[in-house]
């Protein structure tokens, strides 16, 4: 082929198709009634090629949604037609052509939009946010939970995750009359606590928690 066969040849492939033609990605043309009918018409798979919001067929076996663009599924939307949707927890990006999991601040219409992201999250004033007694990890993309001692703003920061204990001074503390576990996730009465720590070991770190309980107990 010449150099002026070659110009011709790019030139006639690049061009659109024709009305009624789709405009395959490597420049072929195919009848508009090929796409999406399980054919690789195209021979590149353009034609095929689904992204967020197109038809599809949820009996169809072949060329299913997440071949294409992973974490969507083929959803039976209100209007009756079969559509590529994201997965519960993922979002679709401006061009259809992917599925994002959503992170804490990212837009939703319910809590399962949050809480199929990651975890102990919800949807409020349509922004996804932790749960009560959990906060933000430092990549924003998770929510982790409260413990004794670790910082709060409001009591249910910490009552809601651990009971019998509130925020004082910044931080989760016991209420009066209990005492956190070793792991500092539960606040306990002195006698329950005791009835868990039966062992030397367990013992030990109870006497360095609180020396003046145990001194007077024993
Ligand atoms: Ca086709």
């Amino acid at each position: 082929m010449t150099v002026e066969c070659l110009a011709i040849y790019f030139f006639l492939v690049e061009t659109t198709c024709r009305s009624g033609a789709f405009s395959c990605a490597n420049g072929h043309c195919v009848p508009e009634s090929w796409i999406l009918d399980g054919n690789d018409d195209c021979k590149d798979g353009s034609d095929e090629a689904k992204i967020i919001g197109t038809n599809c067929t949820m009996i169809k076996d072949c060329c299913r949604c997440d071949d294409y663009v992973p974490h969507s599924e083929c959803f039976n939307t209100s209007d009756s037609v079969d559509t590529c949707q994201c997965l519960s927890g993922f979002y679709s990006n401006a061009l259809g052509t992917e599925c994002i999991r959503r992170i804490i601040g990212d837009s939703c219409t319910s809590d399962s939009d949050c809480s199929n992201g990651f975890k102990n999250s919800h949807c409020k004033n349509r922004l996804c946010k932790c749960d009560d007694g959990y906060y933000n990890s430092e990549d924003g993309e998770s929510c982790t939970r409260r413990f004794i001692e670790d910082s709060c703003s409001v009591h249910k920061d910490c009552d809601s995750v651990m009971v019998n204990s509130n925020c004082s001074n910044g931080v989760c503390q016991c209420n009066s009359g209990f005492y956190h576990t070793e792991d500092k996730s539960e606040c306990l009465l002195l006698t329950t606590l005791l009835s868990f720590t039966n062992t030397t070991n367990r013992m030990h770190s109870l006497f360095e928690a609180y020396p003046t309980f145990v001194c007077i107990l024993f």
